[in-house]
């Protein structure tokens, strides 16, 4: 046994509360090194070597590592525990506080001291049910072309998006469509920015306390939250904090007033006077961005300003949560803040971040429920749109992912596959290493949209997705969306309508525990499991252009005897817990076990 690979500390991610009085406990071994790991824990005051063993499960797979993971009851919330592994050479080892040794006292043993406090951090319950659309309203649907911007381009015109181009979408136009929305299925609706700002994107706000005149007025948002609700929807709003724009009110004052400004303070200012060419004199959101100064979130007035926009527009049109723009150039005591006020309000809003990297150091429970998952997406890209992955890769990448953050974080990520800040999916697949088949790649978005919709956390699909749009980076990815039904993609669109279907009837697609089934590097197909205590579902995809012929054993631990095909390929023989099923090019198929 290797054991320089065994890891474990008393904390986030290795420890976590998953109820009050029980605690998660994931330790890493080497790949394929270790068969059994039990985990001994007691009180913390019995003697040591008093106690129960759990036996820990592997739950995930990486590259390079094996996770193992139990659950542990504590009555009294504070508890001793020590592992002991042991490995498929025959060799155990201990590993507590001390470190990882063949001697049970030298390895001493790891306190966790309260089980409650940690379990204040859960997001809304209704996550778990959530299929989340991202709308960017200037591109989404125009309703009102009275309050156009001057002009806007024809909404069918063939050219590219540029950074200053309009097209006049608005708040009228997204009511106009919650219909369309409800039929797909979807049921969270996060909507770029809304309040005044000259952009088309409106991540340079000039006025947090009124929704920008191009998209309409404050009865037009509250309108679309109200009838969002009544079809059971809920929405999301962007608030960004990072930055203003440079036309808000405090910046404005520091550029007429320069030092003698009250507000100088509510940005790092480098010179007076304030300055926007040749370089900014002050600090701004990226690195060519002077449109965007950057607000001092250290400042407690500013600290206070912000934290009253965000309750105000949770208390004067109920929406549901906040996504936060460049969550992690902002410090974490002013997210504290945020999350105890918010949620202060109520314990079912949402708070998402914008992170594109690793997130865990914001999501302890103290800060934000998820983030946008970028990781996930730079992992479905890579295996789905660009084939450049392998499966064992791709299993490997989603697995450590999953195993960076608690239960609670990835049950609250928002999973996508493209952005606004992103080329969309099928535009991604003309990089695959196969070359550029249209059938193909629009095959590759269905089998990534059905990873994606039997994943845990959020599935988050981004406007046009699901009717085949396409475009490259920002600005081109955010084309207005496609209304004429002869140019949208139906079968891509009934193709989403259908899993989306599918999550809301199976709850094991929803919240059932994630494992994956069987990874075959040589074909490129896997499979995983979701399941809950009476519910399990197969999943097995082919990521190949080949036809693909799998033998499968019955996953770890079923007997089951049946099953039924519910989506996909239905080539299906199954006997006695061992089965085949025909694969096409690209293709899938989802099955439920009878238990
Ligand atoms: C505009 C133009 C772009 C041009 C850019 C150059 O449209 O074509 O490349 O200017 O400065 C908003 C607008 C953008 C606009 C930008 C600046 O939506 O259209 O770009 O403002 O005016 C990083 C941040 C992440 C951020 C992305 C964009 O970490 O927080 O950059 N995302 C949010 C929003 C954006 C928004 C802003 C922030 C600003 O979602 O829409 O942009 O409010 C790597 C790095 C990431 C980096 C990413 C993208 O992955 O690791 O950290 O993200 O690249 O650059």
């Amino acid at each position: 046994m290797q054991k320089e690979a065994i890891y474990h500390i008393n904390d986030i991610p290795y420890l976590f509360t998953i109820g009050k009085h029980e605690v998660k406990i994931r330790i890493r071994a080497k790949r394929g090194d270790v068969c059994h790991c039990a985990l001994l824990h007691s009180d913390r005051y019995k003697p040591p070597g008093a106690g129960d063993a759990v036996k820990l499960d592997l739950v995930a797979t990486t590259e390079l590592h094996d996770y193992f993971e139990g659950v542990v009851y504590s009555p009294t919330k504070r508890i001793r525990y020590q592992f002991l592994l042991t490995g498929f050479d025959g060799s155990q080892a201990w590993c507590g506080e001390y470190g990882v040794s063949d001697n049970r006292q030298a390895a001493g043993y790891f306190h966790c001291a309260s089980v409650l406090a940690a379990y204040e951090g859960g997001p809304p319950t209704w996550v778990r049910d959530a299929v989340v659309y991202q709308i960017f309203p200037e591109r989404f649907a125009n309703g009102n072309p009275a309050i156009d911007p001057a002009g806007v381009r024809s909404w069918t015109s063939s050219e590219d998006p540029e950074s200053t181009s309009f097209y006049g979408g608005d708040l009228q136009g997204l009511f106009e469509k919650l219909p369309y929305l409800h039929d797909l299925g979807v049921n969270v609706l996060y909507l770029t920015p809304v309040f005044e700002s000259p952009s088309h994107h409106k991540y340079d706000t000039s006025d947090y306390y009124s929704i920008d005149s191009h998209f309409g007025q404050l009865e037009d948002i509250r309108r679309v939250v109200d009838e969002a609700h009544a079809l059971n929807m809920k929405v999301v709003l962007d608030a960004v904090f990072n930055h203003s724009g440079d036309r808000f009110f405090a910046f404005q004052d520091v550029v007429k007033n320069g030092a003698d400004s009250k507000y100088k303070d509510w940005f790092f200012i480098d010179r007076f006077p304030v300055v926007q060419s040749p370089e900014p004199s002050y600090e701004s959101f990226g690195i060519l961005s002077p449109s965007m100064p950057k607000l001092n979130t250290s400042n407690p007035e500013v600290v206070q300003y912000m934290l009253d926009v965000a309750k105000y527009w949770i208390r004067e049109i109920g929406i549901d949560g906040w996504r936060l723009d460049v969550a992690n150039e902002i410090d974490h005591s002013f997210w504290r803040r945020l999350r105890q006020e918010i949620k202060g309000i109520d314990r079912e809003l949402l708070l998402v971040g914008e992170i594109m990297h690793q997130s865990g150091a914001w999501l302890r429970g103290d800060q934000f429920d998820g983030v946008m998952n970028y990781l996930f997406r730079d992992a479905v890209i890579g295996f789905f749109a660009e084939q450049r992955t392998t499966a064992r890769a791709f299993a490997g990448q989603i697995e450590s992912i999953r195993m960076q953050y608690t239960d609670s974080a990835n049950s609250a990520m928002f999973n996508l596959i493209g952005s606004h800040d992103t080329e969309r999916f099928l535009t991604a697949c003309t990089k695959s290493v196969w070359g550029w088949h249209e059938k193909q790649e629009i095959a590759r978005l269905k089998l990534a949209a059905m990873f994606q919709l039997t994943y845990t956390g959020m599935p988050m699909i981004y406007y046009g997705d699901e009717v085949g749009m396409t475009g490259g980076e920002d600005p081109v990815c955010r084309k207005p969306m496609i209304w004429d039904e002869a140019n949208q993609n139906a079968t891509i669109h009934a193709h989403y309508k259908q899993l989306i279907a599918l999550r809301k009837e199976y709850p094991a697609l929803r919240e059932g525990e994630f494992q994956m089934w069987f990874v075959e590097e040589a074909d490129n197909t896997l499979g995983f499991i979701r399941y809950l205590a009476d519910q399990m579902i197969g999943i097995v995809l082919n990521n190949s252009p080949n036809e693909r012929k799998l033998r499968l054993d019955a996953p770890k631990g079923i007997g089951a005897q049946k099953l039924v095909p519910l989506f996909g390929s239905r080539d299906w023989e199954w006997s006695n817990g061992i089965g085949s099923c025909t694969l096409p090019p690209y293709g899938a198929s989802i099955v439920l076990f009878s238990l």
